[in-house]
Order: C-alpha cells, then structure tokens, then sequence
C-alpha cells in the first residue's frame, strides 16, 4: 500500500548490523557486509524471504537512513556518545560480560548505565515492533538486548520472539549479584524460545526464574503470568561455522601458498604454536602465555624448532579491564622474549590487528598446534574454524573445557587453563602424539563441525521458535 512502511516476516535485532561502514578517500561512505558467522547463518535463513536486521551501525550520533542491501533490509539505531558510553561500554561490557563469565574480574555497577540499557532497549524493540508484520519471527541476539523480547512483545503480542544468548548464562549465584536481576529475566520471559549455547546455561536460566522469580518450571520451560500461562521454553542450540564456506577458502591455491609463506617468515620451525583471540581476559591469554614460559624455561621446547605465533584482535580498549590486559599481556611478551629469544629467532610473535579472512584461513593451516585456552566462552568459533581450515588432517586442537566447543569437540587435547601443568601437558601431548592418531582425531573433529554447521544452527533455532508452545496453555 502506497505511505505504509514496509514489514518483514523475519526481523533480526542484534547490538550491531551485519556490516561495517567504510570511508573512501574522497570522504564516501559506503557499507560492506562484515563477514562473521552470525551474517553467513542469516544469509541462509533470509534467503527467499522479506528479512529486517535491525542494529547499531557502530559510530555514535543520529542513525543513518535505513537501507537494503543484498535483499537485507538494514534498519540503523542511533547510539549518542553517552549511551555507547553507558550503554555498550559501561553495561554491556562492564557489568554484564564480566557477571556472564564467572567473575574473572570485578563488576562494575553503577545506576547510570542501566537506565541507559533500559532506554537503548526500548529503541531497539520500537524499530522491532513497527518493521515485523503481522506475525511474523522475531530473532533477538546476545546479552545487550535481553529487555528487549518482553518490550517486542508489549507493542506487538502477536509476534514470535526468539533471543539467542552468544555467551554462558551464569549459575544462579553470580547471576543474584545484578541488582537487575529479576528486571533482566522479566525481559527474557518476554520472547517464546530462549537459545543457549550449552545445556547447563539453559538450565542455569531455569533455575534463576525458579529461585529469583519464584516462577513455576517444569523440565525446560518456565510459566510466566497466572491462570493460564504463557510457556517460555529454554534450550541449548550450540553455534558453529558456515564449514563448507571456510574449507572453500581454505583449500584456494593462494591461501594454501600463503600458509607456506608465513611458516617461512618465522623462520621453518619445525612446531609452530598458534593463538587467536579477541584481547579479552576471558579467553586465557595469560594463562598460555605463562605455560609456554615455563615450557621455555624447562627447555622442552623453544626456537628455532618451536616458535609461537599470538594473534590478539583490538577490543573494548576504552574499557579500563581491556586497557589493563593490554599492557600486561605485552610486558609478559617482552619479557619472554628478551629472555629467550635469539637474532632472528624470537619463542614469541605477537601480533595486535586484525586480518581478512582469507589471512585467518592461510594462518590455521600453517598452525601445527591450536592454543584455545579460555576461563570461560559461550562456544569460542576459532576452534571450529581451525578444524575446518584442516581438510589436510593436519594440526592439533589444545582445547579448553570452559568452552562451549569442548562439549562438542571431546576428541581435542582437552585442559584445564587454570591448572598450568595442565595446559603444559596438553600441550607437549599435542606436539609429540603420532601424526596417525593425530589424523584420525582431526578427522573426527571435522566431521562434527561438518555435520553441525552454522545453517544448521539458524535453521535448527527458528524450527524450535516455531515449535514454541502455543499460548496461553491451558490447565499448565
Ligand atoms: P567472541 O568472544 O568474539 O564471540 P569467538 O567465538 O572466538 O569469540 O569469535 C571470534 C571471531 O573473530 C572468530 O570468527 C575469529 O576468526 C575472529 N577473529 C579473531 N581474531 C581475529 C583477527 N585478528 N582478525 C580477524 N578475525 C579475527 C562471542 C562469544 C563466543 C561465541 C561467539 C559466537 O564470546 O563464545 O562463540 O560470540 O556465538
């Protein structure tokens, strides 16, 4: 109808929108899709239907106009300075993350940033509300919109809400510190299905709304409302990679000649140990960094024949945490390799960027040794992306059991971060196990990232939204 907004039967909402805003020379501004797991599920999904993606275009002020790109409707929410201060900084980032990853350090609470969680919420779910059309999906993503399902469903009951937790959802006694606590689970009994990478997040949600709500539960769902209630039901559909789509680009002659390239630059070794994070104290770069030491020290291993390649990714480095971790990740790097490192032979290259992903591919198959070693991660996509990347069988997994990926990779050279000899003899496992049993492990890694991609994932979750019980349910 002429005048009348257009509407869409999926509407995604997410902290930020698929792409990423690039500034020609000339001062153009044009957009290009950012290439995250995440925009590859929902390609899949979209494809063939009227989809919104409602998010944060990254820079503070006015939002920019809505607009469609690859048959994606992108509609921007403006963030002023003080909100991505409060908002995605301070609440986000600084009171949620670190309540959501066992404390690993302190949370910060101060009044100010919720109010401005409250408000960029709100914003969120009014551009959720006026682009869905009658009944149409509604998929919510991650721990900065979590009031954002009950506020959807307060302006639209006849939509179907959907929110997916990327991270772990934390047992009932760390979750009892927010001081919002029972206004955040309000919030997500608002949706119909709420996703969870592992089961036990799911079932810390349950408890939480049973101990702190005082909410009826049964198995997996909670009753929300008295008479006869809604059902909210809480599951584990565990993220992963677009497989087929990564191994493609691994196996392209010039990501195979660049992985040689690079095992050249750092000089042959004969091992070449390898991480990849985001620089965040939650993925257990310390903790590498202090057994490889000690693995220096012991002289079991060290350069020329094993050298360390530590790819840390910029990030949050306006929060105070982030600026801390930085500084003593560096030193301990320097430290290391004044210590033991020869001309032209350092144990350790640091690197602090980010790379295409063609770069990412080249790194993975030269890696003989995956360090993935955080306290605490929803799932941790570089250890799924590793094995992909290993259609040669090559390579070996160090993977720790605070991640969501050791659920479902149990055949990886598992460790404990926090024990250091443990993360040590895992390890040295990993270097000296039989290039054999090394293969048959890959290969039973690949095939559960295979069969378990991330189309699979979308699909899976929007299935379970669908199946959500209907409402209300009587006698219940
Ligand atoms: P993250 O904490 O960001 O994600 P992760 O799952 O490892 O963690 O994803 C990081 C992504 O960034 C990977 O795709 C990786 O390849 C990429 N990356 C890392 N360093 C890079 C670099 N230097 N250059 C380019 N790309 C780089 C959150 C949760 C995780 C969960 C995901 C998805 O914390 O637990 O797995 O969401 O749900």
């Amino acid at each position: 109808m002429p005048g009348e907004p257009q509407t869409y039967d999926l509407v995604v909402a997410a902290n930020r929108l698929p792409v990423d805003k690039v500034v020609s020379d000339s001062g153009e501004v044009s957009w290009q899709r950012s290439p995250g797991g995440l925009v590859t599920a929902m390609e899949s999904v979209m494809r063939n239907r009227a989809g919104a993606w409602v998010g944060w275009a990254g820079d503070s002020g006015p939002a920019p106009e809505p607009f469609d790109e690859d048959g994606l409707h992108l509609h921007p929410v403006g963030l002023s300075a003080e909100e991505v201060r409060d908002f995605y900084e301070g609440f986000s980032n600084d009171t949620l993350w670190p309540s959501y990853h066992a404390v690993i350090v302190p949370a910060s609470f101060p009044r100010d940033w919720w109010t401005a969680y409250r408000e960029v919420n709100a914003r969120f779910a009014g551009a959720v509300a006026r682009l869905a059309e009658p009944g149409a999906r509604v998929w919510i993503q991650d721990y900065q919109l979590q009031l954002a399902p009950a506020l959807v469903r307060r302006l639209r009951p006849d939509l179907r809400i959907g929110w997916f937790n990327h991270i772990p959802f934390p047992p009932v006694e760390l979750f009892a510190q927010l001081p919002w606590r029972s206004q955040i689970l309000e919030g997500l009994l608002g949706a119909d299905f709420l996703g969870f990478q592992r089961q036990a997040d799911a079932q810390n949600f349950v408890r939480a709304c049973r101990q702190l709500l005082r909410a009826q539960t049964k198995g997996d769902t909670v009753a929300v409302g008295d008479g006869s209630p809604r059902r909210v039901r809480a599951s584990a559909i565990p993220i992963s990679v677009d497989f087929d789509g990564l191994e493609e680009l691994a196996r392209r002659p010039d990501v195979v000649a660049r992985s040689r390239e690079l095992r050249e630059s750092v000089g042959n070794p004969k091992v070449l140990l390898l991480g990849v994070d985001r620089l965040d104290y939650t993925k257990g770069i310390r903790h590498r960094l202090k057994a490889y030491e000690e693995l220096l020290v012991e002289g079991r291993v060290g350069p020329p024949d094993v050298t360390f390649v530590q790819i840390a990714t910029p990030s949050r480095e306006r929060v105070e945490a982030y600026q801390n971790l930085r500084s003593e990740i560096e030193q301990t790097v320097g430290r290391i390799n004044g210590d033991h490192g020869q001309i032209g032979a350092p144990p350790i290259h640091y690197l602090h960027h980010a790379y295409p992903r063609e770069e990412m591919a080249a790194f993975f198959q030269a890696a003989d040794v995956m360090i993935v070693s955080p306290l605490r991660d929803g799932m941790n996509l570089v250890a799924k992306e590793y094995v992909t990347c290993r259609y040669d069988l090559g390579g070996a997994l160090v993977l720790s059991e605070f991640t969501g990926a050791w659920h479902e990779l149990h055949q990886a050279f598992a460790c404990n971060p926090n024990d250091i000899e443990d993360l040590k003899q895992a390890i040295m496992r990993a270097i000296t196990t039989p290039a054999k049993e090394r293969q048959r492990i890959m290969r039973a890694l690949r095939r559960r990232v295979s069969e378990h991609d991330v189309q699979r994932w979308a699909q899976r979750f929007l299935a379970a939204l669908d199946a959500a019980p209907e409402r209300p349910v009587a006698g219940s």
